[in-house]
């Protein structure tokens, strides 16, 4: 049997076991039930064994321990508890970007709730011409598919409601404050923990699909990320000191995900406003926005149902949809 054969025997065992830990299964009879001589056998083991599952054999009989913190089809899929979100899975090892990625599954065809991750990105994207920084097996890269019926003018908002997903999964797990920076940052302790960067394909009024990607710090030290954005840069790790599954921290991402985007889908934000306003780093701030090349400075004062900040300066109240804003004071 050649490599290629072995893994797919290996996935095929890794299927069968998953779902009992600790059952015990005569090695004989799955041996047979998979067509596979012992010999395969036990190299398919070897090869779930260098995947990082781990296995209790005795003599004649084999059970299943426990699984690696991997972003794979088959660990995002184990008990996810979605509908919709999430049941069609590609993950890669390494990609460009999973936006990429996950836009050309769109162009093809790709369902509504189709995520793409990866454990790498060698060019992850964020806003702007920016990148992402996106170490092997540290963070959580994934890009959602979706399309929604709603008009293309309603698709901004997703930003907001996205990061709120972000934070409130965040925050299942931080004893730190974490807060949503408008309109797609998430910090804890005052620090960019995730960002959120939403990509919409549209034609007249009618949306093809729009693809969310989230990117979280899960597990770098300070000393992963580069000197350029160090000291403004954290880690779920770096704060709480544990050590979080990124796979469990996922599927609770994609479950608080696909109640948001339902609630958006009747909605907007009239259901994830209050909750966005509380996790905002923003509001009642004096801020400076930066926009087209001009800066404004104003006091936030409120977010609208369709996610865009407004800002009362000298008497005015703008309403702005996009652009870069800082806390000025206090
Ligand atoms: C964002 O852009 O914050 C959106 C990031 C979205 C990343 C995800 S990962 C999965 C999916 N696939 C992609 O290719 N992208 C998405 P922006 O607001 O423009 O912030 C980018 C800036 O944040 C950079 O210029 C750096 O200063 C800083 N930065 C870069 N990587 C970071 C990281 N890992 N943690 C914290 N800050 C980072």
């Amino acid at each position: 049997m050649n490599r290629t054969l072995q893994e797919q025997l290996a996935d095929r065992i890794l299927i069968h076991l998953r779902p009992h830990l600790k059952r015990r299964f005569e090695i004989k009879d799955l041996a047979k039930r998979f067509k596979a001589e012992i010999s395969d056998f036990n190299t398919a083991l070897r090869i779930l064994n260098e995947w990082g599952y781990r296995f209790l054999q005795d003599k004649s009989k084999i059970s299943f321990v426990s699984a690696p913190d991997i972003l794979s089809a088959t660990e995002i899929g184990h008990k996810l508890k979605t509908k919709f979100i999430g049941k069609v899975i590609h993950s890669f090892n390494t990609v460009k970007s999973t936006n990429d990625t996950a836009r050309q599954l769109a162009e093809k065809g790709a369902t509504e709730g189709t995520i793409v991750t990866a454990e790498k990105q060698t060019l992850g994207k964020g806003r702007l011409g920016r990148s992402w920084h996106s170490p092997e097996k540290m963070g959580i890269y994934v890009s959602i598919v979706l399309r929604p019926k709603f008009s293309p003018d309603k698709a901004p908002g997703l930003s907001i409601m996205s990061a709120l997903a972000v934070a409130e999964t965040l925050n299942e797990h931080s004893p730190k404050k974490v807060q949503i920076k408008w309109p797609n940052d998430i910090l804890i302790n005052g620090r960019k923990v995730s960002g959120v960067l939403t990509e919409l394909s549209a034609e007249k009024n009618k949306i093809n699909h729009v693809i969310v990607g989230i990117g979280i710090n899960v597990k770098q030290s300070q000393i992963d990320f580069p000197p350029n954005f160090r000291a403004a840069a954290t880690s779920l790790t770096c704060e709480t000191g544990n050590e979080v599954s990124r796979v469990e921290l996922l599927k609770q991402l994609l479950f608080c995900f696909e109640k948001e985007y339902l609630r958006y889908k009747k909605g907007q934000l009239a259901k994830s406003l209050p909750r966005i306003r509380k996790w905002s780093s923003l509001l009642n701030r004096e801020v400076a926005l930066r926009w087209n090349g001009a800066t404004v400075t104003g006091r936030a004062v409120d977010i609208d149902l369709s996610g865009s900040l407004i800002i009362e300066s000298a008497g005015n109240r703008m309403t702005v949809s996009s652009g870069e804003v800082t806390v000025v004071k206090e």
